[in-house]
């Protein structure tokens, strides 16, 4: 016989069906017992005599072949898709047994601390809730393929071996390559640039690689970061109103498709007055001072308890959620930052903050060839280590710009999620990769390393 998949199980009443999945959860009255059997489609209610289920539980894959049944009117469960219905067991054959459960996955919630969940990551992922964000995630960085699309920008692979440091910094993955040392891609910010002198508009959907030195509730060192870069830029407004036009697609989508899902977290999509208001680094540093007394005026960047602040005031005083940063220092930005020529010390680079925390940054690059030589040098970079990019800019590219959407933050910050793992499939931390190293490698080892 033929599978039904469980959610055409309501169009299939007086019908012999084969349904195929997993015990969501049973319930033993003794002769009688009632199983809950979840598909990739839904879940569905069976009734079995106790002697067909017996030693069965959670998780067991069986096959059941049954009669669908109208539930009476008093029966109908509206909390279930197929609510309107229960399949009476004929047969039930098990094909894969499942080890007893470390935890209740029929909960609602899971009663298990974040680490252990990811370390049961494999089980976990099984579980209604979680899953559930995982469809979140995938509305957000499809809506965001199709925003671009739309736009007429051009889908790349990023190579994640690359031979220099584009955004600077300690926070790198050495790879041991053949006998060269190359590393992992902290960014494909160099071949989105270059790759503007080729297709003029071009986005990816990559890995980004950050060897992030200590363990925050927003940082991974293996993110998945949503890069986009296009030319012929009048201004850097073009970078902000593009990445406006993106993250208001999304949401479009995340509300209409997501709503179940959005439901089970209880939450709402951030609020986004008519345009997302944006103000200068020091502007926001001053906001910051006035409102809190703390001084922040100087310095290079913003703290998680200032991005706090600042988008609580956004909240307040524009009615939005989001608020981009502009202006940050160029000197502490990476090279390829174009700096404002009314007041070069500060750079045309912006950051995308949402609900106190940094969705994206972006911004103008510089394209003049002369003037990337001088950065080149002054930031200590070696051009043989990016001649690609060098040259793509010495055959001539456009004014240009971009910006990259971290896809874990933004899933986080819509479902109000505490932890970036959480909205993770498989979290990397200095401390994790699948599990917990310690449990794996000798701490000695690792250290080595
Ligand atoms: P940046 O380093 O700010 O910019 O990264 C862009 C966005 O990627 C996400 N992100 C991370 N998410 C989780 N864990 C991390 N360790 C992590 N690092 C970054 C954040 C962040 O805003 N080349 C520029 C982008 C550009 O200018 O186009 C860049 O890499 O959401």
């Amino acid at each position: 016989m033929e599978r039904t998949l469980i959610k055409e199980t309501t169009q299939k009443i007086g019908e012999t069906v084969l349904l195929k999945g997993w015990i969501d959860t049973k319930r033993d009255h003794g002769k009688i017992a009632f199983i809950d059997l979840r598909d990739r489609t839904g879940i569905v209610q069976v009734f079995a005599q106790g002697s067909q289920v017996e030693g069965l539980h959670a998780e067991d894959v069986i096959y059941i072949t049954g009669t669908v049944q109208a539930r009476p009117e008093k029966l109908i469960n509206p909390k279930l898709e197929t609510g309107t219905v229960e399949v009476v067991a004929e047969k039930v054959e098990l094909v894969s047994k499942a080890a007893e459960l470390p935890f209740d996955m029929s909960k609602e919630d899971i009663e298990a601390e974040l680490p252990i969940q990811l370390d049961y990551r494999s089980l976990v992922l099984r579980h209604k809730k979680i899953k559930s964000i995982f469809k979140v995630q995938q509305v957000i960085i499809d809506s965001f393929r199709e925003a671009l699309k739309a736009k007429d920008f051009l889908e790349f692979q990023a190579p994640s071996i690359i031979s220099s440091v584009p955004e600077g910094g300690a926070e790198v993955f050495k790879v041991k390559y053949f006998d060269y040392e190359t590393y992992l891609s902290q960014s494909p910010q160099l071949y989105k640039s270059l790759l503007v002198g080729a297709f003029e508009r071009v986005f990816s959907v990559n890995k980004i690689f950050r060897a992030e030195p200590s363990v925050t509730s927003r940082h991974l060192t293996e993110a998945t970061s949503l890069d986009a870069e296009f030319g012929f830029i009048d201004s850097y407004q073009d970078v902000l109103d593009m990445q406006e036009y993106v993250v208001r697609y999304i949401f479009r989508q995340v509300e209409e498709k997501c709503a179940a899902e959005l439901k089970l977290f209880n939450a709402t999509l951030p609020n986004l007055a008519d345009k997302i208001p944006m103000i200068k680094l020091r502007e926001a540093q001053e906001i910051i001072f006035k409102r809190t007394g703390r001084d922040c005026r100087n310095e290079k960047d913003l703290s998680p308890e200032d991005e706090r602040e600042i988008c609580k005031w956004s909240a307040e005083t524009h009615g939005s959620d989001l608020i981009f940063i502009s202006h940050f220092l160029s000197d502490k930005k990476p090279f390829y930052v174009y700096p404002d020529p009314d007041e070069p010390e500060f750079a045309y680079s912006v950051d995308l903050l949402g609900r106190g925390v940094e969705w994206s940054s972006g911004g103008q690059r510089l394209n003049d060839y002369q003037t990337i030589l001088e950065h080149v040098k002054k930031w200590g970079l070696k051009e043989e280590d990016i001649e690609l990019y060098l040259q793509s800019f010495r055959y001539g590219v456009p004014p240009l710009a971009g910006f990259a959407l971290g896809a874990e933050r933004m899933t986080m910050q819509i479902l109000g999620l505490k932890n970036i793992r959480e909205a993770t499939l498989f979290p990397r931390d200095m401390e994790r990769v699948d599990i917990r190293l310690s449990t794996v490698q000798p701490k000695e080892k690792t250290k080595q390393q």
